[in-house]
């Protein structure tokens, strides 16, 4: 079979926030001719998959969305104070009808690999079709690949199972089954109460015990919309302005420099106001065990007042890591949901799971749980897994060669020998520690000026250099071991959720701000930390369409 390769100026993979701004830059700035290949039948990235009950952002919404266009922020009005997965789904709709960017992105596109050619990517596509471009743009998000745990046994079960980041879009039916929900991160924990409103009986299985502040979810009132759409400047001026990039502000006091009562009354205060401001309380929260141990045990005190049944509350109060230092969750009545007649804790740290069966589960004591339905709420081959898949070949070698030890990246932005592959939200770059769309804007901005100015000056091939990428490796763990990040050795921050995976820690926890002012200088230094190729006689900018061989030859 003969493919003819669609030639273009740009590829962008991914139709979430990171894809679908890309494309508006590149296409609409640039003048560039630009698809962007999404898997999915949908734009949403993310949210296309996560359609789990109880999916729900905890960023809160006017800090959640696209600050370019102030056109674009006062034309939209969430509902309710975190934005649900629909509603997610909806405004990225909107954004992409205003833009008119579907037409330039192909749904139902899983791509299989890409392979510099010396001059340019070829993108392939299951099923045959093959991409061609100078300029290749991943925006696959850092929590796209699911990770099923491989727990022996599966295949024979005879229920049905999922996974929270692949739900199936015509739902799943709880009503009157017995449910098994594996994991309790920020999914697992916004899964189980809504789970058991109609499940028969719902069993968590808890590995490790986490930490969870009330998100105090609700309704806006047309007064706040308001006020929301009539303060685009200052909420976009605080979201540029926090090292995390959400929409508050994070308390110049240390924990201990108050007084106990003081310190109590604080938490109460943000315990009713709820979310992740939570952990703006205090700004040593990460920085100081000594005060992160009066949150940490604030929390637990709280988990002990709400659970009724003791075992079940020591059971979840029973936490190994510093509050904060793997991603912490909030929730709408989590900690509540274990009051339920047919909810039950399991400990799998304790007894672990030994084999899944054709009826349930089967726990190395011997104990059976006899189940319908499994909900893996287990998590995602984060930041480096959606990167790996899709089989990237650089001129000398694989990506999953290159990144065997770990990944190396610099600023998060492109790999040395992977020339004019640009990585929006790869690893070494803020994103899962800020407010995502934040960090997505600056580096789809920062990634649209470096392919201007290779343009402006003939310059046909941007590369990160060696010496670059290692010395932001060595920066990134650095930032994260100033802080108490590194005490819960087993998040995904550190790969430690999938077997096998190299043990780096993948996300800059130096701070949005001081991220931005490092990218800002490179540039203005002249692409600082990169190698410039310039352009042969030709320009690597124009060449004509030929036909090459596609799979089946
Ligand atoms: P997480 O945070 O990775 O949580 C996954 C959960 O699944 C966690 O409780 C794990 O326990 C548990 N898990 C994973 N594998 C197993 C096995 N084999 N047995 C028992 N338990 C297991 O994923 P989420 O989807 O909740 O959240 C990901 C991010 O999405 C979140 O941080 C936000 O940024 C949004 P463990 O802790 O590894 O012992």
């Amino acid at each position: 079979m003969t493919v003819t390769p669609i030639d273009l100026d740009a590829i962008v993979i991914g139709a979430g926030f990171a894809g679908l701004y890309q494309l508006h830059r590149l296409r609409d700035d640039l003048d560039l001719d630009v698809k962007v290949l999404e898997m999915g039948d949908g734009v949403g990235g993310t949210w296309y998959w996560n359609r789990y009950p109880g999916a729900r952002c905890d960023s809160e919404s006017h800090g959640y969305a696209y600050f370019f266009s102030r056109e674009l922020h006062e034309a939209w009005q969430w509902s309710e104070r975190y934005p649900g997965h629909a509603e997610i789904r909806e405004y990225l709709n909107f954004v992409a009808d205003r833009l008119d960017l579907k037409k330039d992105i192909r749904f139902g596109r899983k791509v299989t690999g890409c392979r510099w050619d010396g001059s340019r990517w070829v993108v392939t596509i299951d099923g045959g079709e093959v991409y061609r471009a100078p300029w290749l743009i991943t925006a696959v998000g850092c929590l796209s690949s699911a990770n099923v745990p491989e727990i022996p046994g599966l295949d024979s079960f005879q229920g049905q199972w999922v996974h929270t980041g692949q739900w199936p879009h015509e739902g799943v039916d709880f009503t009157g089954k017995k449910v098994g929900q594996i994991g309790t991160g920020s999914t697992g924990i916004q899964a189980a109460p809504v789970i058991a409103e109609t499940a028969g009986d719902l069993t968590v299985f808890q590995r490790t015990a986490n930490y969870s502040v009330p998100a105090r979810n609700g309704p806006w009132d047309a007064e706040y919309a308001q006020w929301v759409r009539e303060h685009y400047d200052e909420i976009k001026a605080m979201v540029h302005s926090t090292p995390n990039a959400h929409p508050f502000r994070i308390s110049p006091n240390k924990a201990m420099e108050v007084s106990d009562r003081e310190r109590r009354e604080m938490y109460e205060r943000a315990w009713e106001k709820g979310g992740l401001r939570f952990r703006a309380v205090f700004h040593d929260l990460l920085l100081s065990k000594t005060s992160n141990n009066t949150a940490a045990e604030f929390i637990k005190s709280k988990i002990r007042q709400i659970v009724k049944n003791p075992e079940t509350a020591r059971m979840l109060s029973d936490i190994d890591h510093p509050y904060a230092a793997k991603r912490p969750p909030i929730d709408t009545n989590y900690f509540e949901t274990f009051n339920r007649d047919n909810v039950a804790l399991v400990d799998v740290r304790a007894d672990p799971i030994a084999e899944i069966t054709p009826t349930g589960m089967r726990l190395e004591s011997g104990a059976e749980h006899e189940l319908d339905v499994i909900v893996f709420a287990t998590g995602f081959d984060a930041m480096t897994g959606p990167l790996l898949r899709l089989g990237i070949e650089g001129p000398e070698a694989t990506l999953s060669d290159y990144w065997r030890q770990g990944p190396i990246s610099y600023l998060g932005l492109a790999m040395p020998g992977f020339p004019n592959l640009f990585t929006v939200t790869g690893p070494g770059s803020p994103s899962v520690l800020a407010n995502m769309p934040v960090p997505i804007e600056q580096h789809v901005d920062w990634i649209t000026d470096a392919i201007a100015h290779a343009r402006a000056k003939r310059i046909a091939t941007i590369e990160a250099e060696e010496d670059a990428a290692q010395g932001w490796v060595d920066h990134v763990r650095e930032a994260a071991f100033a802080t108490l990040l590194p005490e819960a050795g087993h998040s995904w921050y550190w790969g430690a959720n999938v077997p096998g995976k190299p043990r780096v820690f993948m996300p800059y926890a130096g701070g949005m701000v001081r991220y931005r002012e490092v990218c800002d200088r490179a540039a203005h230094e002249g692409y600082a930390g990169f190698r410039l190729g310039q352009a042969g006689p030709a320009g690597v900018l124009d060449y004509a369409a030929t036909a090459i061989d596609g799979p089946g030859v």
